[in-house]
């Protein structure tokens, strides 16, 4: 299968994370990216290619003009504030406050366009976000022209990115910016199947009044599990999305069988969508000994995952989201390619 990658998702490295009321090293790493990279090296798993620079048409056909020029400026704008550490939100527009007004100031910014106070924003990640979704586009496209699969190794992942908000370690929506690209392609219906550990609340959010775009994500129960108010199965769409969106909370320590009998159900749905792609959001943070997930994916699971991937019959592109346990991350996203080729 063909790879795609960009030495410039590197270009982030975040020094802070708030972790269970902590500072630490951010789970979301530029090394998770050199692992999987030498691992599918080793096992010879695809040629590997570097896409072209699609610049910012793509990702203004997802995300609001605003919020790209706020993560474009916020760095330079923090510092030139005098802030000392990363730029991490710290006031909301929470339920008892005004959420219609864009505050000036680069501190209120921050928390109008964050979700999530896990994800900073530092020197390169506007860059490192462009990268990643030039990877996305890179493999989307050949899976257009050819018709072949292609994984593209994104960092930072996407899902969790919504039309103009940033957090969960995403600040541009891969996985969006991909099915965007296919529609304008001349596809007439799309479908993203998201299995992270976490809910893609982004991709729900961009798509979720659509029925172009079917999306169906497996998830930890958000009633316990980040991002807590998105991804319960009675969120199944609006409008003419109505239908179009499949949630399926299970709860932590859910045995795989439970895990894969949503799988068939989720690709069988995708299946009778009328879907011509199929997109996967891939985390692997679903493996066993995930730091900071709680679902029991083995490394034979992960090529299970991708057999059953492969079975849809659908034109497929695999783009990279979370995954944490990062000396196994090579083998389960190597399981997944390898069960997808069998
Ligand atoms: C792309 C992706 O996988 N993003 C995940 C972002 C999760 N960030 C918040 C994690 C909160 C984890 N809490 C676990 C408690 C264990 N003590
Ligand atoms: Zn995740």
């Amino acid at each position: 299968m063909l790879i795609f990658h960009s030495d410039d998702t590197s270009l982030r490295r975040a020094r802070t994370e708030l972790h269970d009321g902590a500072l630490v090293e951010p789970f979301e790493s530029p090394e998770r990216v050199t692992l999987i990279l030498e691992h599918l090296k080793a096992l010879a798993l695809g040629e590997i290619r570097r896409p072209p620079a699609y610049g910012l048409a793509p990702v203004l056909a997802v995300h609001e003009e605003a919020y790209v020029n706020f993560l474009a400026t916020c760095w330079a704008r923090w510092q030139a504030a005098g802030n000392a550490g990363e730029a991490i939100a710290n006031i909301w527009p929470a339920r008892t406050l005004r959420g219609d007004r864009v505050p000036e100031a680069i501190g209120g910014q921050l928390g109008y366009y964050a979700l999530a106070a896990d994800t900073s924003i530092t020197a390169g990640t506007f860059d490192a976000a462009m990268a990643s979704k030039d990877v996305a586009l890179g493999a989307v496209s050949h899976t257009l022209a050819t018709r072949d699969p292609s994984f593209g190794l994104c960092r930072p992942p996407g899902h969790h990115a919504a039309s103009d908000q940033f957090g969960g370690y995403c600040f541009f929506n891969n996985a969006a910016i991909a099915a965007e690209r296919a529609l304008s392609a001349g596809k007439q219906r799309v479908a993203i199947l998201d299995v992270d550990f976490h809910h893609g609340n982004g991709t729900q959010q961009i798509f979720y009044a659509r029925d172009d775009v079917f999306f169906a994500s497996i998830h930890g129960d958000p009633s316990v599990t980040f991002p807590y108010f998105s991804g319960y199965a009675d969120e199944t769409g609006v409008e003419r999305g109505k239908g179009f969106t499949a949630n399926y909370p299970l709860p932590p320590g859910v045995a795989v069988a439970r895990w894969m009998g949503a799988l068939d159900d989720a690709l069988a749905r995708i299946c009778q969508s009328g879907a011509e792609l199929l997109i996967v959001s891939l985390g692997v943070d679903t493996f066993e000994n995930d730091p900071i997930s709680a679902f029991c994916l083995t490394h034979a699971d992960f090529n299970i995952l991708g057999q059953r991937l492969a079975s849809a019959g659908l034109p497929t592109t695999l783009l990279m989201e979370g995954g944490y346990a990062v000396a196994d991350i090579g083998v389960n996203v190597a399981g997944v390619l390898s069960g997808f080729e069998r």
